[in-house]
């Protein structure tokens, strides 16, 4: 299978959540199929949502795959699991939560996997740590709506 160029998004907002993150990047980093080419600063974040909950710790990392969209899927649950996470309350708070953001230039909706992940655009600090990571990559969207006076 081809490699893809592939953006995950890490949040975390119950107990030491800076090292979730950390210990989830190096999880991340170890999966078979999968090369680590890139990883975004560490942000603390106002939980959007649901907003009666701690601020979140968010990072975003750049991955090479050859995994396909479906058994990354599954290598980031496998990692969840394995930090913990238990699933509540939608949109609550996590020890850990691992979305695929992108996976190369896939389009689908679907119950077990929507690319690109559909709040991509309504979260403006994914939006910023993609472009830590590379600057350019947002334009290749339609939906990428560039600020007044920003050249394009
Ligand atoms: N799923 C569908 N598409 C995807 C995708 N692109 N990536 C399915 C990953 N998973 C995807 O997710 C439910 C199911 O979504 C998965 O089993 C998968 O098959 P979940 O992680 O079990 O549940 P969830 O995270 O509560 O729901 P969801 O819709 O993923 O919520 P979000 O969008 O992740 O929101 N505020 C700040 N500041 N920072 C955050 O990181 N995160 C959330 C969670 C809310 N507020 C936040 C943050
Ligand atoms: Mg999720």
């Amino acid at each position: 299978m081809s490699e893809e160029c592939v953006f995950v998004s890490l949040g975390s907002n119950l107990g030491d959540s800076w090292g979730y993150i950390r210990r989830a990047t190096a999880l991340v980093a170890a999966m078979p199929g999968v090369r680590l080419t890139g990883r975004s600063p560490l942000r603390r974040t106002k939980p959007v949502g649901l907003t009666t909950q701690p601020d979140f710790v968010n990072r975003v990392l750049r991955l090479s795959c050859e995994t396909g969209p479906e058994r990354l899927l599954s290598g980031l649950l496998a990692v969840e699991l394995r930090l913990g996470r238990q699933r509540r309350v939608r949109w609550g708070p996590r020890t850990i939560d691992l979305d695929i953001l992108f996976y190369g230039d896939l389009v689908r909706s679907g119950e077990t996997l929507t690319l690109p992940h559909p709040e991509v655009w309504n979260r403006p600090f994914f939006l910023e740590l993609i472009s830590t990571l590379d600057p350019q990559f947002l334009r290749r969207w339609p939906q990428y709506r560039p600020q007044a006076g920003q050249r394009q």
